[in-house]
């Protein structure tokens, strides 16, 4: 495990349906119903709880979908992890359409969820760089300099782990984010 940011962040290869943080990011999309990769593997592992109340946050909170970038919280159901918090992927196009800046707010929301909360701690998979075809190394860039930014200004979250699928995906990430360090 690679620890940066005096100790806050923490970058791993895993599963993040395994991992006992307070809370784990979902990938999702803007119906909340699931879908695959990292999404589908929560509601499967999770179990039905956490569809139910995200079918509650469509119904009195987003009946049009959650946009992309926006977060929501919902329990864990049988995950290790005690909640939630599920934001919106957005779609790599050709860079020229908010795609960083909308990404950037995923993780933004996400953290401020967790702030809110009094969480300690929160997993985030790689968002977007899965299905909504992301480059891995524009992604890495993003999402550091939005972790630590945030951080530098909020004491909550104590800890952010960066939980990657596979090993490629982790190295990849680490050596696109050298030149910032
Ligand atoms: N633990 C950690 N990372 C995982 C896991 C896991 N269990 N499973 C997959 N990944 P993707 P996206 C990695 O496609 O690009 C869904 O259908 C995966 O290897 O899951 O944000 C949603 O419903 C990749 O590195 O998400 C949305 O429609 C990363 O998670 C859409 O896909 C993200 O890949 C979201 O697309």
């Amino acid at each position: 495990m690679e620890t940066l940011l005096d100790g806050r962040l923490k970058i791993l290869q895993g599963d993040i349906t395994e991992c006992s943080t307070d809370a784990v990011v979902n990938a999702a999309n803007g119906s909340l119903r699931g879908g695959g990769g990292v999404d589908g593997a929560i509601h499967r592992k999770g179990g039905p709880d956490i569809l139910r109340e995200c079918m509650d946050i469509r119904q009195h909170r987003y009946p049009e979908g959650l946009p992309q970038g926006k977060a929501v919280i919902t329990s864990a159901g049988k995950l290790p992890s005690k909640y939630v918090i599920h934001t919106v992927s957005p779609v790599w196009k050709d860079g020229s359409k908010n795609e960083k800046e909308i990404l950037s707010m995923a993780y933004k929301n996400s953290l401020r969820i967790a702030t809110e909360t009094g969480l300690n701690s929160i997993a985030f998979p790689s968002i977007s760089t899965g299905v909504c075809g992301f480059p891995r190394d524009i992604a890495a860039s993003v999402v550091y300099k939005t972790i630590k930014n945030y951080l530098q200004k909020k004491s909550l979250p104590r800890e952010v782990y960066l939980v990657f699928y596979s090993e490629d995906d982790l190295n990849v990430f680490l050596s696109s984010i050298k030149s910032f360090l």
